[in-house]
């Protein structure tokens, strides 16, 4: 199907570590071009492979599992939605991974709102935790593009390499059981609470599905009704 021209959208898709954000995340991109995305593990990813003060403090964190403080995240994310001109009323966006606390929700509702670039859809993937864990194990990713793998679901076409470039994929470090319980464990205290928050707004949808191919359809349909012009 071609893709589709949409209203301005600006989505935060909400969701346990290896819901699904980022596989729902590159799908969208696809169908609706006139959409980008930013994930905070992401760019993260990035700052630890370029060895920045921020990759460097970031390392140690997402390793143990725990979170980045909420000025440094906000600061980071912050700085990019102004370099991409993301801050005004005519932007389409979508946002993977932040924000995941009250903190800093409160801060990012703020600054969306002074520059008149509200979220109007926040998306929750309702994937049932023993479903999540083995996907977890089997996950590669390729650091410069965010493009997630897994072994049995979506294979490289070449082992190890990534389908467009050819680079190296690597194991995330924090995919492991351990650290996963207590990625789990931030989530359900910290994270999920920011969807009776937005709910108030009137722009909270839950989606769930034990898998990213149940859960798509979905997405895709509600984004049509919402957004379609
Ligand atoms: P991240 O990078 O934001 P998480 O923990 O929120 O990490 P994660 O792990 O990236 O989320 P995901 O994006 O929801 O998960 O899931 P995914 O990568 O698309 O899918 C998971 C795996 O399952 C993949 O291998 C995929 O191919 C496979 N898969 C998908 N669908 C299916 C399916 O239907 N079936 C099967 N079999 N497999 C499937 O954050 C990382 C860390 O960065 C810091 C924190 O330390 C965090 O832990 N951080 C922050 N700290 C503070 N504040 C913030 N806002 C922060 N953001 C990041
Ligand atoms: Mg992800």
């Amino acid at each position: 199907m071609s893709p589709k021209r949409l209203k301005n959208i600006r989505i935060l898709l909400l969701g346990a570590p290896g819901s699904g954000k980022g596989t729902q995340t590159s799908r969208l991109l696809k169908d609706f071009r006139q959409v980008s995305a930013i994930s905070s593990g992401d760019l993260l990813r990035q700052n630890i492979k370029d060895k920045t003060p921020l990759g460097k403090e970031a390392d140690a964190i997402i390793k143990s599992g725990g979170l980045l403080p909420d000025n440094k995240i906000i600061s980071l994310i912050e700085t990019e939605l102004k370099s991409r001109e993301w801050l005004n009323s005519n932007s389409s966006w979508l946002l993977d991974g932040f924000p995941r606390t009250f903190g800093q929700a409160e801060k990012l509702d703020l600054t969306l709102e002074k520059n008149d670039a509200d979220l109007n859809l926040v998306v929750e993937l309702d994937v049932p935790e023993q479903v999540i864990l083995d996907r977890i194990e089997n996950r590669y990713v390729h650091v410069p593009s965010g493009r997630v793998y897994n072994l049995t679901f979506n294979p490289p076409k070449v082992h190890g390499k990534d389908d467009i470039t050819g680079e190296p994929l690597s194991k995330r470090p924090d995919d492991n059981p351990e650290v996963f319980k207590s990625r789990i464990k931030n989530y359900k205290d910290l994270t999920l609470p920011l969807l009776e928050h937005y709910d108030k707004k009137g722009i909270v949808f839950s989606i769930k599905g034990e898998t990213s191919d149940i859960i798509y359809p979905q997405l895709k349909d509600l984004i049509l009704n919402k957004f379609a012009l």
